[in-house]
């Protein structure tokens, strides 16, 4: 019999007692991919609805080749209606941005749907693989091994933006090397619209018989931003990691009236948008929250954000309640009036003077960016902690975006507040202590909704590269009656953005809208979680039991559902 330590040995390389349990899990499949109980390929149809785009004109002109072939409609999975089998397709998938629960499930559905007739490969460190030709074909019991578990380490990811001439060239030859068919790209808003420029540029004269090679995307992010109304309910990833945040949320909640001394400033991840911040707010009910996207709408002023805190935080301590927890959104800082017109000048300045700062100090980056910037603008960087102003400064990403993550923006708040209590109330005494939760919840095992979901995502995915499609982001709707498949045309996704002080063709960002169902309901509530101890604990993710059915609230009241469990 195997000793203790033998048995502790065999766990290793996630082999956990939880691990092997979970890779047995079921996951429910959409009914239009069923025939006698086995996963069929699809048609997709005209569905009767359509994507429209703010800059059609200019998207026209510069996607010629995916405007004429999909326009805006969008299209739907329906029964094949002809027994004609699909052979010797190639399809290559990869990861692109920031890893979310679920993306193993996604190249299992691809698989599942391609079936033995056809063949899968992984281009590994995303698209920075794709460039370099890095691939390798899926075997069976690959995916057995990575079925329902998290993270992105099968492939790995990365965050390279394919924007130069020699960088699509680069993937014209690895399609071409490989006789690559079709490539689903995992991705955000900025991986989807890279996917969109890739669909393009490969419409056609890519194989031997002067075709193209079809482009596919499919929606990840735990930061929800990635997601089009009652056409694409949310991004994969983000139920998983909501669910890790909301049940440590509880947990510092239920901490609170039990030392009775803290504050607890907690930032989550979410780059601009406050998707996670609502949803863990609405999972958890703490006292405060805020909400970038209300601060942009009402013009909130950085002193104003920090009189409402500190008005909460010293009502309470009057009513013998001195703790709390403050939910922060990741981005906020972006959406301070003042500070977004400070970021914006910054970025600029920072992306025309990048080599000037490159290897310079703090204080020569002041002086560099003093003949830059505004005198305002100037006068509002240099009162920030120099903790903050560091990160300001900190490379964007290939994509442009400045990196909230690494922005310290709830010890800038705690800062703020405490001195504002100071001088109004000084009897109050304010202990606090910050977070930053982030890391935690990307790469946990995936909740059963996004096992499920994305399960989904990759046989939609892998039908549309059966029935020849390019250009189409794969989408998963009607979550509490049984569910429906979309293909949605990337091309008409696209809006010009200014990125890197310029006009770009991007993907927007979906922001929390004031006048949604999930917003309205968090401020017909908010007043009541701020003063009485309401809080709950929604402890950890289930994956059985009576809560695995649990679908992401903001989800459920958004898309107008009646209950939280999700129908597949
Ligand atoms: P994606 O948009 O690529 O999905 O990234 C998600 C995210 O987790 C953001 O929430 C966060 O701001 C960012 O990645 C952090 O990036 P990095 O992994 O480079 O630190």
């Amino acid at each position: 019999m195997a000793s203790l330590e033998q048995y502790l040995n065999s766990t290793e390389k996630g082999k956990s007692l939880f691990e092997g349990e979970i890779r047995k899990l079921k996951t429910p499949v959409c009914k239009v991919f069923l025939k006698a109980g086995k996963i069929t390929p699809v048609d997709f149809k005209a569905s009767g609805l359509a994507v429209k785009s703010k800059d059609a004109l200019k998207v026209k002109e510069k996607f010629p080749h995916l405007i004429v072939k999909n326009g805006d409609k969008i299209l739907i999975a329906a029964a094949k209606k002809t027994k004609e089998k699909i052979k010797n397709k190639r399809v290559a998938v990869l990861f692109s941005g920031g890893p979310a629960a679920g993306g193993h499930n996604v190249v299992a559905g691809i698989f599942d749907i391609l079936g033995a007739d056809n063949t899968l490969f992984g281009i590994k460190a995303g698209p920075k693989g794709l460039i370099k030709g890095d691939l390798f074909e899926i075997k069976p019991e690959d995916i057995k091994r990575i079925k329902n578990t998290g993270g992105f380490d099968y492939l790995g990811s990365d965050r390279t933006k394919i924007k130069t001439p020699e960088q699509f060239e680069a993937v014209k030859k690895t399609c071409r090397d490989n006789k690559l068919d079709a490539l689903v790209v995992v991705g955000g808003d900025d991986s989807n619209t890279n996917a969109a420029f890739l669909a393009e540029y490969l419409a056609e004269h890519i194989k031997e018989d002067g075709s193209g090679v079809q482009v596919l995307g499919v929606p990840k992010t735990i930061d929800g931003d990635l997601q089009i109304g009652k056409n694409l309910p949310i991004s994969f990833g983000f139920d998983t990691a909501t669910k890790v945040f909301a049940e440590m949320v509880g947990n510092i909640l239920q901490d609170t009236p039990s030392s009775r001394k803290y504050w607890h400033f907690i930032k989550l991840m979410g780059r601009a948008a406050s998707h996670v911040a609502l949803e863990v707010a609405l999972q958890t009910k703490p006292a405060v929250a805020l909400i970038s996207e209300e601060i942009a709408e009402k013009n909130m002023s950085l002193n104003q954000i920090i009189e409402n805190i500190a008005r909460v935080v010293i009502e309470r301590a009057r009513n013998g309640k001195n703790y709390g927890v403050v939910v922060v959104p990741e981005g906020i800082i972006e959406f301070i009036p003042e500070m977004t017109k400070m970021l914006k000048e910054l970025n600029k300045a920072v992306a025309e003077h990048e080599n000037e700062l490159e290897n310079k100090d703090l204080a020569e980056k002041r002086d560099i960016l003093s003949s830059a910037l505004a005198a305002d603008n100037m006068t509002l960087f240099s009162s920030l902690p120099e903790y903050i102003q560091e990160m300001m400064l900190f490379d964007r990403d290939a994509h442009g975006n400045l990196q909230v993550s690494q922005i310290p923006t709830e010890r800038l708040l705690i800062d703020m507040v405490k001195k504002h209590i100071k001088k109004e109330a000084p009897e109050v005494k304010f202990a606090t202590l910050n977070h930053f939760f982030g890391y935690e919840g990307r790469c946990g095992v995936p909740s059963l909704f996004d096992a499920a979901y994305t399960y989904n995502l990759g046989l939609a995915a892998g039908a549309l590269a059966l029935a020849g499609k390019t250009g189409y982001m794969a989408s998963f709707t009607g979550l509490n009656q049984g569910g429906k498949i979309l293909a949605i045309p990337l091309a008409a996704l696209l809006n010009v953005e200014v990125r890197h002080g310029k006009d770009e063709m991007v993907i927007e960002k979906a922001l929390v809208e004031l006048d949604s169902p999930a917003f309205k309901y968090f401020i017909k509530n908010r007043e009541r979680w701020a003063k009485e101890d309401l809080f709950n604990s929604p402890g950890p993710r289930q994956l059985w039991g009576p809560s695995a059915n649990q679908m992401p609230i903001t989800v459920a009241l958004n898309q107008g559902y009646k209950g939280l469990e999700f129908k597949i």
